[in-house]
């Protein structure tokens, strides 16, 4: 049996502006995540900056953090055993092209950084990025 684990979600903008937001709280939902805390929000650049800290020398860090902030997003702490592997995999891969069926990307990915969704990758980092967006 996993542990009961919290992990951060997010909806991308190109979701959020395709009105996507209900239909992939959905799938959570029908895939026994709870979802404890939600809201849609929209950050400044140097908030996106900061949260996608760990890929700043990446060739795509700037278009990266453009994107998170250009418009709505709707940050989500989901909860269910073992939350943050059973995220990623009803994400799907990062490149939507790549993206099992039946997966968010796959169904509603455009691209590789339009992708629709994002979830923490370990649970030291679930901590931290449920903290960035939720901590006051
Ligand atoms: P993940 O979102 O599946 O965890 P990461 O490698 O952590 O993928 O990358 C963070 C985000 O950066 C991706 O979701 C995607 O939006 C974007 N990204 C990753 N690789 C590329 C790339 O090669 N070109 C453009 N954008 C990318
Ligand atoms: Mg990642």
């Amino acid at each position: 049996m996993s542990k009961l684990e919290k992990t951060l979600s997010i909806i991308k903008p190109d979701a959020v502006q395709r009105n996507l937001d209900n239909e992939i709280k959905e799938i959570f939902k029908n895939n026994g995540f709870r979802i404890i805390n939600e809201k849609k929000i929209q950050i400044e650049k140097s908030e996106a900056e900061k949260f996608y800290k760990v890929h700043e020398t990446k060739p795509f860090y700037n278009d990266l953090c453009s994107y998170l902030s250009s418009g709505p997003i709707v940050v989500m702490i989901l909860e269910k055993e073992g939350a943050v592997k059973a995220n990623r995999e009803i994400m799907g891969s990062t490149n939507p092209k790549d993206a099992a069926e039946g997966t968010i990307r796959k169904k509603f990915g455009i691209s590789i950084d339009k992708n629709s969704v994002h979830g923490s990758d370990s649970i030291d980092n679930a901590k931290i990025e449920i903290d960035f967006f939720f901590k006051d």
